[in-house]
């Protein structure tokens, strides 16, 4: 099955919903017969860049080797999938710089800070308000808005079904799948 490589760079606050769609896009990916692979904190903060912490110099430092990782998997033929707040803009510029023009496919999860809090799926924001966590994305740590990101997705208005198939039309449309 044709397929061109590409990264799919999900960026978005905590609870935003950037690993639930990316997950829902790599399995329309997989029905699809396209090969695809995800990076999220689950494989990465737990593994290759447990030595990194959440100050600014080591968010740096995460997206930069990342977007290493990334690259090397475009090479190898993947549609690579990431799943990071990567809260700024420069890191999210170098990543794009990496790839191939065009390769590099930013999808702002834009969801409303007032909603990733609401939401505190893991208890989060509830802890930073309380100060036990420092650093906090969108609280007390800032989070720079993509300004022209390829796909925009409204998670508080549609279903993870419709947002993973936006994406997917995206594909379709520009000929990576
Ligand atoms: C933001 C934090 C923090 C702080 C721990 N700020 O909702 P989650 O839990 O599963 O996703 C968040 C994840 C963010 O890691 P990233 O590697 O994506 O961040 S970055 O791109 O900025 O390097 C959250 C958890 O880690 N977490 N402490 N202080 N999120």
């Amino acid at each position: 099955k044709n397929q061109k490589p590409c990264v799919l760079w999900f960026t978005g606050l905590s609870g935003s919903g950037k690993s639930t769609v990316a997950n829902a896009v790599e399995s329309l990916l997989f029905q699809n017969g396209n090969h695809s692979y995800l990076l999220d904190g689950d494989n990465v903060r737990h593994g290759l860049n447990q030595d990194l912490s959440f100050s600014e110099e080591d968010r740096v430092e995460n997206i930069r080797r990342i977007g290493e990782v990334t690259k090397l998997f475009a090479d190898s033929g993947l549609i690579v999938l990431s799943a990071f707040i990567s809260p700024f803009q420069a890191d999210r510029q170098q990543v794009r710089d990496l790839h191939n023009e065009g390769d590099f496919i930013e999808v702002f999860v834009d969801t409303p800070l007032e909603v990733c809090e609401q939401r505190d799926p893991k208890g989060l924001y509830k802890k930073a308000r309380a100060g036990d966590i420092k650093n906090f994305t969108g609280l007390d740590s800032p989070y720079e808005a993509p300004n022209n990101p390829e796909i925009q997705l409204k998670s508080d208005e549609h279903t993870i079904d419709e947002l993973a198939n936006q994406v997917l039309d995206y594909l379709r449309n520009n000929g990576f799948i």
